[in-house]
């Protein structure tokens, strides 16, 4: 790792410019064009995704938040105290200062996609939490991922906020918390947030603000694709559409080609027919059975699950 300052050492692991061209060209050139949501979020897209967070339409954020201050002493005593505690999809940093003040972990261990936001969160936490050693990781949860864990120590937990589970397919999911539960260890506890079914009204409401905040969003990512891999593509093309699929409960979003047209991306050509989309998020949404019931399979017990009074939002403590 490389210092930041005293207390903050920064772990590179991003994707590396390669990693990303396949991935793009991949999902590209399939017969149903898809785009993986961890794309979303260079430097534009996290500032973007905060905007959204702060929506009246977009629930999760604050209901969470919600929950962590109504129940954080509590949920600070099922993770323990003082021990040492890895965050996946951190973000800005927000939700854990919620509980920070309860837990007192000694060593903190941000990861997310985002390296520059990232690492101004990190540095931000650092002057306001004096006795915690930050361990800023810049990482791809999605894949096999490597962590700065010291071999010796005992009784990690783990945060994993915002219902971000949801962007992985059930299996992919099931794989990505085995992983987790493997990484902390026997005894080690997972506090993750899950979004709950709701009206499909209320959902695609969330994903497709009346601000059109979500929509820039996701044209976005065709504005990093453009500057990236040196794309032409015209993210006013493309229409942005958000809709609740009931069959895999899962809010599904979509950039749908406006016209007939053919894009560059990286030197290879795709082409699109009107109304063809490229799918870019999946947002699955668990009821607390289905998801203590993948908890379980990807090696967990559920200790507690709290919610809010509207039933919007859990957030679950498994302990491996
Ligand atoms: C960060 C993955 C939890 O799925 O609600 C918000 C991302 N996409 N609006 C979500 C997102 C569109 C968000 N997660």
């Amino acid at each position: 790792g490389e210092e930041i300052s005293e207390r903050v050492r920064f772990y590179d692991y991003h994707p590396t410019p390669a990693d990303i061209r396949a991935e793009v060209l991949a999902g590209l050139a399939a017969p149903a064009k898809y785009l993986p949501p961890k794309l979303f979020y260079d430097e534009r897209g996290s500032q973007l995704f905060d905007a959204i967070t702060e929506l009246s339409e977009y629930y999760p954020t604050r209901t969470e938040i919600g929950i962590l201050r109504a129940h954080g002493a509590e949920m600070a005593e099922r993770l323990g105290r003082g021990s040492v505690l890895i965050e996946l999809g951190s973000g800005s940093s927000l939700k854990i200062q919620t509980l920070l003040a309860a837990l007192e972990p000694r060593v903190y261990i941000p990861v997310d996609i985002s390296r520059e936001h990232l690492l101004k969160s990190a540095r931000a936490l650092a002057t306001r939490f004096e006795d915690v050693r930050i361990r800023a990781t810049c990482a791809d949860y999605s894949r096999d991922f490597e962590l700065p864990l010291d071999p010796d120590w005992r009784d990690l937990a783990a945060f994993f906020p915002g219902s971000s589970i949801g962007n992985f397919e059930p299996t992919e999911a099931r794989r990505l918390l085995t992983r987790v539960a493997n990484l902390i260890g026997d005894g080690g506890r997972l506090l993750i947030g899950v979004d709950l079914p709701k009206d499909p009204l209320i959902l695609e409401a969330a994903y497709d603000d009346a601000q059109g905040v979500t929509a820039v969003f996701n044209r976005n990512l065709l504005t990093r694709i453009n500057r990236e891999l040196d794309g032409d593509l015209d993210p006013q093309a493309f229409a942005h559409q958000a809709r609740f699929n009931a069959v895999h409960s899962r809010v599904g979003m979509h950039l749908v080609s406006r016209t007939d047209q053919q894009v560059r991306v990286a030197g290879e050509v795709f082409s699109f027919r009107q109304g063809e989309s490229i799918h870019t998020e999946n947002s699955y949404k668990y009821d607390l059975t289905d998801f203590q019931r993948l908890a379980r399979e990807a090696g967990f017990t559920t200790e507690q699950v709290w919610t809010d009074p509207e039933q919007l939002f859990s957030v679950h403590c498994l302990r491996r």
